[in-house]
């Protein structure tokens, strides 16, 4: 599998990057967390998380490369959406996408809020939409490192919101319902960040 679990990550701590990913079948506990370095508009998941604005009608960054690679359809259905708060997000079909579903996810601009309120934002996009995964029967999803680009976040805070949230879903009534979730990083920092902070939240057994 070109997916890396966190058991690869204890085995050699290398990631290579990929063209495609595919989730591996039949996850374990400790394959329910995956990370790979790459494109997300290439991951074929069930849905795919985008890091979008209020307008949801599309921008730069890994909104941009989903639209372009998704196609003029994810356009004319987000028109029809009329947005959606920071914090929350809203889920479309996933067109000339390899996934089913795009979830679109407003995390804060980072200098708009207080130190606790942007954790909470942040923290709310990654809930909500895996909530809505649930809602769809989407078991395996893919975020990228959401308001860590144009929107300032530094990497390190927003790892540690993203991971525990994620933690705290698997560890609710819901978790079950979600097979895998895949963090979908670009740069080799964001790379070796997550590395770092992944086993704090989902330990070795
Ligand atoms: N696949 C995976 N990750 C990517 C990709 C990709 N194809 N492209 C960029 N990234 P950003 P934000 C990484 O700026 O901070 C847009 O204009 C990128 O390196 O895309 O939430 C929206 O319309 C970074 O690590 O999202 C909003 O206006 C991460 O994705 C605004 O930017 C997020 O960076 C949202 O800003």
């Amino acid at each position: 599998s070109q997916i890396h679990t966190i058991r690869d990550l204890y085995k050699d701590g290398v990631i290579q990057r990929q063209e495609t990913a595919q989730f591996p079948h039949n996850a374990k506990l400790l394959d329910t967390i995956l990370l790979y370095q790459g494109d997300i508009t290439k991951i074929e998941a069930d849905a795919i998380v985008n890091a979008a604005n209020e307008s949801l009608l599309g921008g730069g960054g890994v909104d941009g490369a989903i639209h372009r690679a998704a196609g003029r359809r994810l356009f004319e259905e987000c028109k029809t959406l009329h947005g959606c708060d920071t914090g929350d997000a809203k889920i479309t079909k996933g067109y000339n996408l390899p996934s089913k579903y795009v979830i679109h996810a407003v995390g804060p601009v980072y200098s708009s809020h207080s130190a606790e309120k942007k954790a909470k934002l942040l923290g709310s996009c990654y809930r909500t939409s895996l909530e809505l995964a649930v809602e769809h029967d989407a078991k395996h999803v893919a975020f990228p490192s959401i308001s860590t680009g144009v929107y300032g976040y530094p990497i390190v805070d927003a790892t540690h919101v993203a991971l525990k949230t994620v933690r705290s879903f698997f560890d609710s009534p819901n978790g079950e319902k979600v097979d895998n979730v895949l963090f979908v990083v670009f740069s080799d920092k964001d790379r070796e960040t997550y590395e770092k902070l992944i086993p704090l939240y989902f330990p070795p057994e």
